[in-house]
């Protein structure tokens, strides 16, 4: 959880930016890969990361975006600069209606209590969470992996180095 607003600013940035890396590089049709054929698609987990970034204004956040609509757009770039506003929108929100002592008030979300320091660290591991999948998905997609948190296969081979298997 997150005691300080700096400390989430800082990780919401670098971690925006991460998943703006992961979503540039989806084509439209990559978009329609299956984890297993009655489950999620790349897509519909891609457009989860925006509405999910939306369901922070549980937390009384006002954000001044929110995705249009429920369905998954077929276009990836909709999808990705949704995701962009949304998450930039969630970062303004929090320092301009937060200050260090919001982080630990509380909320009820489903019958739970939450500290929104805490809510706030949830995003972001939720977030890298499905991320680490759609990576898979990318890969089954035919999708080149950007670096996230380490060289990828293909960044070890420009490096001239073996990659790990
Ligand atoms: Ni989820």
């Amino acid at each position: 959880m997150y005691a300080k607003l700096e400390q989430f600013v800082t990780e919401w940035e670098q971690e925006t930016r991460m998943t703006e890396d992961v979503l540039k590089t989806l084509t439209d049709e990559s978009l329609t890969q299956p984890i297993r054929s009655d489950r999620r698609t790349l897509g519909a987990l891609a457009w989860h990361l925006v509405t999910s970034v939306g369901f922070m204004s549980t937390l009384g956040l006002e954000l001044e975006t929110q995705p249009k609509g429920t369905s998954v757009p077929d276009s990836a770039a909709e999808i990705a600069e949704a995701y962009s506003g949304i998450a930039h929108s969630l970062l303004h929100a929090v320092q301009s209606q937060w200050d260090d002592k919001s982080l630990s008030a509380t909320q009820t979300i489903m019958g739970e209590e939450w500290g929104n320091g805490a809510s706030l660290h949830f995003a972001v591991m939720h977030q890298a969470h499905h991320r680490g999948q759609m990576t898979v998905l990318m890969r089954q997609a035919g999708l080149l992996v950007p670096e996230l948190y380490g060289p990828t296969y293909e960044s070890w081979l420009e490096k001239g180095m073996e990659p790990l298997l």
